[in-house]
């Protein structure tokens, strides 16, 4: 007769490898997986960060852009003082009062670095972005088309946006002369 609590030899070997713990490649086995679940882990959150930052510059580019819309939405096409120049009749910022005066002295256009807000104060918080602001006329058939200054009833105002230099968006309206 066997005693009933005699270990069966199935539990003697359990209980030897028991004592026996991990070996040297289950180890090693862990090891790896732990570290491949790490990489993955760091590369998910490095890309997560990176969109979000994007996302960040994108939205302060779409607030200096609404600026200003904000700033020209109710200037008048032609100077209020019987200017014709196609760009600033006056000198200061400040004083510029036709939608045309932002087109800068050369024709070019208008930066502003730092940004400035709707009520053309600078925005010494985000220095590092740019706006670039173009007012040209574009033909009445085709808003894509430049055309010579004052030959349509349309103007098209563009404003990019830069951060160090680095074209970040832009956006375009339109404003009819009449
Ligand atoms: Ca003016
Ligand atoms: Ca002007």
């Amino acid at each position: 007769m066997f005693p009933a609590n005699k270990p069966s030899n199935r539990a003697k070997r359990g209980a030897q490898m028991n004592k026996q713990g991990f070996t040297l490649v289950e180890v090693l086995v862990a090891i790896v997986i732990v570290g491949i679940a790490l990489v993955s882990l760091i590369a998910a959150n490095s890309s997560f960060t990176s969109t979000n930052d994007y996302g960040v510059k994108l939205s302060t580019s779409e607030f200096l852009i609404e600026q200003i819309r904000e700033m020209t939405r109710l200037l008048p096409i032609s100077d209020p003082n019987g200017g014709t120049t196609f760009g600033p009749e006056e000198s200061a910022l400040a004083d510029y009062d036709d939608l045309d005066d932002f087109d800068g002295s050369d024709g070019l256009g208008s930066e502003f670095s730092p940004p400035i807000n709707s009520e053309r104060v600078s925005l010494s918080d985000f220095s590092s972005f740019t706006q670039k602001v173009t007012i040209q006329y574009v033909s009445a058939s085709d808003f894509q088309t430049v055309v010579n200054d004052g030959t349509t009833g349309f103007v098209r105002v563009t404003v990019a946006i830069f951060l160090n230099s680095k074209p970040i968006t832009s956006a375009s309206w339109i404003r009819a002369t009449y």
